[in-house]
């Protein structure tokens, strides 16, 4: 028998025994001793059922995703499943902890299920870029009915085991904490019974009815912004009426169907990046004690970093400059979790008693004698973080870490005016910053490795994604961006219309297009931070912004003024393009001698792409990033770049380093300052090598 699968016998009932850790995930070695194990249940004259069960912290979680791509080494797993199913003795599935995709495939393929109260079940595939492709979109239909199953597998959560019974998911929910008893005693009962062998197979998906599918495909269509798998989920079960062996047919070729698609590529990428992105040198470091923090600043910014500690289990002081502004603090913060009580996720009472328990909001810069680290989150200037950063260092307690949330200032400079260096970090939130799952964690160069894991420790337990940057203007992120944005505005000089733009970003697959991030984020946050640096700025750049600052004099900036690129005098979130717009563009060209020309989408989309890659490029090129994938996580989290084309540095090499390679050679004929070629991307190119390539180094 093989290591990894194990058949024993407890009397009379049969064992098969998945021992694969982290996740019993279901790869080669586990599909061939599982056939192997089942076969010889078959032939064993003693057994007369069988329980599958995982060892270790879960039930399989599903096929092993580094198979993907590979070869397919046989027994396949659709096969394996029907392999279960069409046993002639009874099979019980004992599942804990997250029996997901291909594990709750083998878990519908058994006859029975039996759970730990804790478990938690679902079809996560559709975020894989993929569909549950041994027998999921068919059995399930047939256990949970036609629309659970839609719901369940085009939205991959995960479902507690009390719902899961509910839905006809699993028969029975035991406590005893011990899946291989628990399944052992499940099969003496269902022997006990006379209950025998009942496979999925023969039962019929109640709720069938075409014009239900039509709508989720619509919904689907909609909601998923160019992402293939969730449309094609529901195709996929809505063969679940067929005869079983047609409708698995059918899944078969849309899996295949999607499986070949570079999404698929593209979704495996970001979920193995999501969690090599913790993988940094700090890493090996015990991070510091993390269980009260401070928060200066009752803002936006304060009250949704304030929101997202609690939310951690964090304890939390906020302060503010004086009594007043820490009542509208607290209020910015209880402001934060108003839809969660108006959702119904917690009562009023439970939010007024966790406030209490774990939240002053005060002007005493004193209350942060005790806490284990401090975030500012002030207004962004220099002297005023120096001048906060003064005053924590005469009252934070000595081996706390002192944080600033700034966005693109020199971590260094602040952490020069501290007599304890090694203890300053960056860590800059995105907003709103109880939701958004981004978290920037800027390493200086004197911060000490455990101040760093700690920062990493933070982002763990506020379930964001920390990503390691070094110190430089605008860190990954919004260095990134401000790349992209820079091309943007040079194309609306240069003739293309910000609502074609807009527009052709949102059908790339971002939830929106620049000038909408613009106002939503505030005209003015951008003009401001451009006459902060018009003192370093070279004047020989191409300034292109010059219809920003039109726009910022008369006060369209944006969400909050009513009047951005667009008009929100109806909606407050979203409205037609404003008038007033295009004709001042108009007339700044002219100021500029520009005669206007005609921008395509596709033109438009290259431009934009090649801005990303080639600043990215840099980033990376430079050490500001570790490796390509935290460019992708960074984008991913924190910008809206679509997941399903990987990130950034992913669709590159799609792409083709070369090809991106050759359009900014030829924008570097217009402007050769702002189209430089990244030597990182030049070098790859030469080499034949890709930005993949250096995430395994
Ligand atoms: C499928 O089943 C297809 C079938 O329908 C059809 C086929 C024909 N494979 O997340 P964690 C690794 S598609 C390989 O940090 P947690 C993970 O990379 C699959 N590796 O732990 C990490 O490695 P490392 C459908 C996997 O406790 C380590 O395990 N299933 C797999 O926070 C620990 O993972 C899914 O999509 C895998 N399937 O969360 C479930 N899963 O330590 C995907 C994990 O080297 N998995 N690893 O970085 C998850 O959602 C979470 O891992 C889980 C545990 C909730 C299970």
């Amino acid at each position: 028998m093989s290591d990894v699968v194990t058949y024993t016998r407890d009397g009379d009932i049969a064992v098969i025994a998945v021992n694969n850790p982290p996740v019993n995930a279901l790869s080669h070695a586990v599909r061939k001793g599982m056939q192997d194990a089942l076969r010889k249940f078959e032939s064993d004259p003693e057994a007369k059922a069988a329980v599958i069960v995982g060892e270790g912290r879960t039930f399989m979680a599903g096929a092993d995703i580094s198979e993907f791509g590979k070869p397919p080494q046989e027994p396949w797993l659709p096969e394996l499943v029907n392999e279960i199913e069409a046993c002639s003795k009874p099979v019980v599935a004992s599942l804990h902890g997250t029996p997901l995709g291909g594990g709750l495939e083998v878990a519908l393929g058994a006859h029975w299920r039996v759970a730990q109260p804790d478990t938690r079940v679902g079809l996560p595939e559709v975020h894989l870029g993929i569909l549950p492709g041994a027998g999921g979109t068919q059995r399930l239909p047939r256990v949970a009915g036609v629309e659970a199953a839609l719901d369940m597998i085009t939205s991959g959560r995960h479902v507690p085991a009390a719902e899961a019974l509910e839905k006809g998911i699993i028969d029975a929910i035991d406590d005893s904490g011990d899946p291989r008893a628990a399944g052992v005693a499940f099969a003496r009962k269902l022997l006990a019974e006379g209950k025998g062998v009942r496979r999925t197979g023969d039962m019929t998906a109640a709720g069938h009815d075409p014009a239900l599918f039509d709508a989720w495909r619509a919904e689907m269509k909609k909601k998923s912004r160019g992402q293939l798998s969730p449309v094609v989920c529901v195709d996929a079960v809505e063969a679940s009426n067929l005869p079983l062996p047609e409708g698995l047919k059918r899944e078969r070729e849309l899996f295949q169907k999607l499986h070949d698609d570079p999404q698929r590529a593209a979704l495996v990428h970001a979920f193995f990046a999501e969690r090599a992105v913790a993988k940094v040198p700090e890493a090996s470091a015990t991070p510091r004690k993390l269980e009260k923090i401070g928060i200066i600043g009752g803002g936006t910014m304060g009250a949704g970093i304030a929101a997202a500690a609690l939310q951690a289990g964090l304890k939390v002081v906020m302060v503010e400059r004086d009594a007043e502004a820490a009542a509208r603090g607290e209020q910015n913060v209880r402001r934060n979790f108003a839809s969660s009580v108006k959702k119904g996720r917690m009562t009023q009472e439970q939010l007024d008693a966790l406030l209490a328990a774990n939240f002053q909001a005060t002007d005493d810069y004193g209350a942060l004698s005790d806490v284990d680290l401090v975030i500012e989150a002030v207004f962004e200037t220099m002297a005023v973080k120096k001048e906060v950063f003064a005053k924590l260092d005469a009252v934070v307690p000595e081996g706390a870490v002192l944080a600033s949330n700034t966005s693109y200032l020199n971590i260094d400079e602040i952490a020069a005016c501290t007599r304890r260096p090694q203890d300053v970090i960056g860590l800059h939130f995105f907003s709103p910053a109880h939701i958004m799952r981004l978290l920037e964690v800027i390493v200086g160069e004197k911060s000490a490795p455990d101040a760093v894991a700690t920062g990493f420790l933070l982002a763990k337990k506020m379930k964001k994604v920390g990503v390691r940057c070094g110190v430089c203007d605008g860190f990954i992120g919004n260095r990134i961006l401000g790349s992209y944005m820079k091309a943007a505005n040079m194309m609306v000089e240069d003739g293309a219309s910000p609502y074609v733009i807009d527009e052709a970003v949102r059908e790339f697959g971002y939830p929106m297009g620049p000038f909408q991030m613009g106002d939503l984020a505030g005209l003015d946050i951008g003009y401001l931070s451009r006459r902060d640096r018009d003192a370093t700025r070279d004047p020989a750049d191409r300034y292109a912004a010059g219809f920003l600052d039109r726009m910022y004099e008369k006060g369209w900036i944006g969400q909050k003024a009513g009047m951005g690129f667009y008009d929100y005098s109806q909606n407050p979130r979203s409205g037609p393009p404003n008038p007033g717009v295009m004709p001042l563009i108009e007339e700044e060209r002219k100021k500029l001698g520009i005669t206007p020309r005609e921008f395509s989408k596709e033109e438009i989309m290259r431009r934009y792409v090649a801005a990303t890659v080639n600043e990215a490029a840099k980033v990376v090129g430079e050490g500001i990033a570790l490796r390509p994938l935290d460019v992708d996580m960074v984008s991913i989290f924190g910008y809206g770049y679509p997941r399903w084309r990987g990130g950034p540095m992913h669709y590159a090499d799609h792409v083709g380093l070369d090809r991106i390679l050759a359009d900014i050679r030829e924008f570097e004929k217009e402007d050769p300052r702002f189209w430089k070629p990244a030597p990182l991307l030049v070098e790859l190119v030469e080499s034949g090598r890709k930005f993949g390539d250096l995430n395994n180094a």
